[in-house]
């Protein structure tokens, strides 16, 4: 057993390969790409433990944060592994990351995800995934499958267009443009831009105060909020008064508000 198998196992945490290290820092659990020499490139036995983690959140974990070592977020799928594949191979490995990803989206808890450098191709389709992006300054996005002849395989034609727009995803994938970590910001693919060094002390800020939030208001936004955005508006209503329902029922709810009314609870502040 690896030292990180071990402390994978010891901790509550799935096994994972020597390309991914998590840590757990109380109710927070943080998940790097640990690959820097190939710029974290995600090879399968990658996705496989990015699969691994994200269905085996151990209890008392409220949120994830999901970072990089090294210069860049992720320099995409690794390249290295596309040589020799068959188009039932293809469609197989383009599954399993639409599988992991899922783990990701559809989970157990609330992800930051916090990136730098390059986050590009399967990079951002994984970042994409996740539900609060934080970058630093040095990031940017770009989608090089146009350039290498071959298509995104990790859930971007599906993820990519409600979070930067059709035309933008289509004028990466066919012209090789890139976006700013300024331009990223401005178009809401990340909620929060920090100078370099910073993003990990931000998602971390972050993802504490979602670990401290009631659970059924996190579960809410992550299942049942994209599943209204998706449905038709009468759906919608109904849905949401019957979430809305659900969560004032809650105990936690019934304590969060008694202590705001008792003048205990937090003020809604300017950011
Ligand atoms: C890799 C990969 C990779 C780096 N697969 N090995 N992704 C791309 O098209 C992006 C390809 N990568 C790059 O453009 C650059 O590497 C970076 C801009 C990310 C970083 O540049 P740099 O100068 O810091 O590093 P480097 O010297 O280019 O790479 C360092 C090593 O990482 C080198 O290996 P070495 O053995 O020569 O040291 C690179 O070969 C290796 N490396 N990127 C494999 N991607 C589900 S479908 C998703 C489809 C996609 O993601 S397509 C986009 C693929």
């Amino acid at each position: 057993m690896s030292r990180n198998e071990k402390s994978s196992a010891s901790s509550g945490f799935a096994k994972l390969p020597p390309s991914l290290r998590a840590e757990r820092q109380g109710a927070v659990a943080i998940l790097r790409l640990a690959r820097p020499e190939k710029r974290n490139a995600l090879d399968d036995v990658t996705v496989e433990g990015i699969e691994a983690f994200f269905s085996a959140i151990p209890d008392g974990v409220g949120a994830v944060v999901l970072a990089g070592d090294g210069e860049h977020f992720s320099a995409g799928l690794d390249l290295t592994e596309l040589t020799e594949r068959s188009v039932a191979e293809g469609i197989a490995h383009s599954q399993l990351w639409h599988r992991a990803f899922e783990r990701i989206e559809y989970g157990k808890v609330p992800v930051v995800a916090v990136l730098h450098g390059a986050v590009v191709g399967g990079g951002l389709e994984l970042a994409a995934a996740a539900h609060v992006r934080v970058a630093d300054r040095t990031a940017y996005y770009a989608l090089p499958e146009g350039s290498r002849g071959i298509y995104v395989g990790g859930g971007g034609s599906v993820r990519l267009p409600p979070l930067i727009g059709l035309a933008r995803m289509q004028a990466m994938m066919l012209t090789g443009y890139t976006l700013s970590a300024e331009d990223g910001q401005a178009i809401g693919l990340t909620q929060f831009l920090v100078d370099s060094g910073q993003g990990l002390a931000k998602g971390m800020e972050l993802a504490q105060k979602i670990a401290g939030n009631a659970p059924f208001t996190n579960y809410a936004v992550m299942h049942v909020l994209p599943r209204i955005a998706a449905s038709d508006p009468a759906t919608g209503f109904a849905t949401e008064a019957l979430t809305a329902a659900i969560a004032q029922g809650e105990p936690e709810a019934k304590a969060r508000l008694k202590a705001f009314l008792e003048k205990r609870g937090p003020k809604t502040v300017r950011g």
